[in-house]
């Protein structure tokens, strides 16, 4: 008896110690790389992992499958049935290069999409993106009877997975009830994979109500987008670009004011997708306006906008749309005369509509409660087939058919364009007359007052639409930053205030304060706080230098990762020593292979 119970209780013991070591094993590794992005969505405190290669049971409305990450939005209880998931596996190391293929991919994408497409690719065709609604959102009803969306995504050489993502998160998080259909209009794309492989995808995993609508020539998304519309049925038209998510409960708020009116048109809050990292995070509430260089930028709220009993969820009024995603009654966007088919592939069409909604007796609002995210990326990836400047082309049509005596303030800052041709315009000044619209003066006194009291000559405005509040970022850790197979410490080459500089290696002087890092929570590394390690974005072949921080994030992001490794989110490689002998110190980027060259150590 005694010597079993002995037995038992030494079983006991090992199998506790056994399980114990199990877990503080798990725990360390797993919460090794775990101080978590700001605004990332990861739930789970994994590990980088290559893919979720998590395939979902088809539900029972026959909707789609594909490639997905993290939960499937379900919260509308009447839409996909899809089981949802608990790990949004969105980790900052998503764009990890691994081998040649990986750097591939990615130096496609940037040259093609000037976005990361290998994150995109990682990512798959469904993920969760975190609500950015204000919580007073969730708890809004909307009437029964809302009028049936049909929703137009007209994309030009698209990424395949940017493409699909934005129609899945359609078909994931919208009602079945409220969606007529979604019409693609492929605006002649080049790209190999936008051709059979695209048929065959939606033929064998799309639902009916997606179809395709290919144009036999370019025609730009101003007439692409009416190429669409012409194609919809559905009471209200819903255009989006092709790289966009939409957010929870994202199309009630847009349809119920337009049933309320039909001669209103409105427009989510556009959430920010990195184009670097394509972490989806919250865009501030701010109103569309623009300069007199025709261009369109965001302006604060005013006050008196948001004052109602709804206070910050209520709809507001906007003088302008950044263009991309509204929502407009189908008839009203026919007899408001569509768009103007005279302008080409991009630029300015915006603006258009914008002035002729209130100048012809409509409306145009921002929806706080409806959010869709949008890749935002930092250039244009494709030209205009002649190589013209269609956005010069188009802002001389909008000037001249709806500006009136306006339209000097655009020759003021662009005389060159006062005698350029710019097509005719008969059709919509008649247009302009049919329905009686009013003039431009009328816009600026009563729609955007702003525009007047900061006047052609006043001070340009900060942007408001930038990432980073007037706070700064928390610092996590301080310390030199030591190359592990040299112990030499990551310096400036000449002056850690010296902007552009090179950083390299050198010898710890342990009296230096120039070779002293900050890393903080938006994982900037400082040098002596005063410049920010950088790495241009589309080059990895440069060395990295130090650079005014930006906050924006992408080139100036890196992760102190695992095997001491120094991960550079926007190149997606990790910094390494070039030749461990040489005194120069020389550090560059490349495919993260673990090797001690590429270990570093933030030392406190
Ligand atoms: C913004 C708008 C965009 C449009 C543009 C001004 C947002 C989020 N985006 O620029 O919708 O109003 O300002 O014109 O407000 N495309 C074609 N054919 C072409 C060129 C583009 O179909 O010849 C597609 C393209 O694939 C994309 C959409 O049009 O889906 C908009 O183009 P963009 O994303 O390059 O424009 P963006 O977001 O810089
Ligand atoms: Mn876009």
């Amino acid at each position: 008896m005694g010597s079993a119970a002995l037995r038992c209780f030494c079983c006991g013991c090992l199998f506790t110690s056994v399980t114990w070591t199990l877990l503080l094993f798990i725990y360390f590794n797993f919460s090794e790389e775990s101080q978590g992005f700001r605004h990332v969505p990861i739930k789970g405190h994994e590990p980088y992992k290559p893919f979720p290669k998590k395939v979902h049971p088809r539900d029972s409305a026959g909707l789609p499958d594909g490639p997905r990450s993290g939960n499937v939005g379900n919260s509308l209880g009447n839409h996909v049935g899809v089981p949802a998931e608990t790990n949004a596996d969105l980790s900052p190391e998503m764009g990890m290069i691994f081998n040649e293929r990986d750097q591939d991919v990615r130096d496609v994408g940037y040259q093609k999409h000037a976005f990361n497409m290998l994150i995109s690719n990682r990512l798959g065709y469904h993920r969760e993106v975190p609500d950015t609604r204000d919580p007073k959102c969730a708890k809004k009803t909307y009437p029964a009877g809302l009028p049936l969306a049909s929703i137009v995504i007209c994309f030009y050489n698209e990424a395949f997975s940017a493409l699909m993502r934005t129609v899945h998160s359609v078909l994931d998080r919208t009602a079945p009830h409220l969606l007529q259909e979604i019409v693609l209009v492929d605006d002649n794309s080049e790209l190999d994979d936008l051709k059979k492989r695209l048929d065959d995808y939606i033929q064998e995993n799309l639902p009916k109500k997606v179809t395709l609508v290919r144009n036999k020539q370019r025609e730009g998304l101003i007439r692409g987008r009416m190429i669409g519309a012409s194609h919809a049925t559905g009471e209200v038209l819903v255009f989006l670009d092709s790289h966009c998510e939409v957010n929870e409960m994202w199309l009630q708020p847009l349809l119920a004011p337009i049933k309320d009116n039909r001669k209103t048109v409105v427009c989510p809050v556009i959430d920010i997708i990195s184009a670097d990292t394509l972490i989806y995070t919250s865009s501030p509430v701010v109103r569309g306006g623009f300069n007199w260089g025709l261009h369109f930028k965001w302006d604060p709220v005013p006050l008196s906008e948001l004052g109602g009993p709804e206070g910050s969820t209520a709809p507001f009024r906007s003088p302008t749309m950044a263009g991309g995603l509204f929502a407009m009654d189908r008839e009203y966007f026919n007899t408001l005369g569509q768009y103007d088919g005279g302008m080409d592939i991009w630029g300015g069409e915006n603006l258009e509509i914008s002035f002729r909604i209130w100048m012809c007796g409509g409306s145009l609002l921002i929806i706080p409660c409806s959010r869709v995210g949008h890749i935002f990326r930092k250039r244009r990836p494709y030209g205009s087939p002649g190589g013209h400047d269609t956005m010069a082309h188009n802002s001389l049509r909008l000037a001249h058919v709806w500006m009136d005596e306006y339209k000097e303030q655009y020759f003021a800052l662009r005389p060159e364009l006062r005698n350029r041709n710019y097509g005719d315009i008969n059709e919509r000044l008649s247009l302009r007359n049919r329905l009686n619209c009013k003039s431009f003066k009328w816009y600026l006194d009563n729609i955007y007052p702003e525009m007047q009291i900061s006047g052609p000559n006043a001070k340009a405005q900060p942007p408001v639409f930038v990432n980073r509040g007037p706070k700064r970022p928390k610092i996590l850790q301080r310390g030199r930053l030591i190359n592990l197979q040299t112990n030499r410490c990551l310096s400036a080459q000449s002056h850690p205030s010296h902007k552009g500089g090179l950083v390299v290696a050198k010898e710890c002087d342990f009296n230096d304060s120039d070779q002293i890092w900050s890393y903080n929570e938006e994982h900037e590394l400082i040098l002596s706080n005063l410049l920010c390690l950088d790495m241009s974005e589309t080059r990895s072949s440069d060395p990295p230098r130090l650079m005014k921080c930006h906050g924006s994030g992408g080139s100036q992001q890196w992760v102190l990762g695992k095997n001491n490794r120094l991960y550079q989110v926007s190149v997606g490689q990790c910094m390494k020593l070039v030749d461990p002998l040489s005194h120069k110190g020389y550090v560059s980027m490349a495919i993260c292979d673990g090797s001690p060259s590429q270990q570093w150590h933030l030392d406190n």
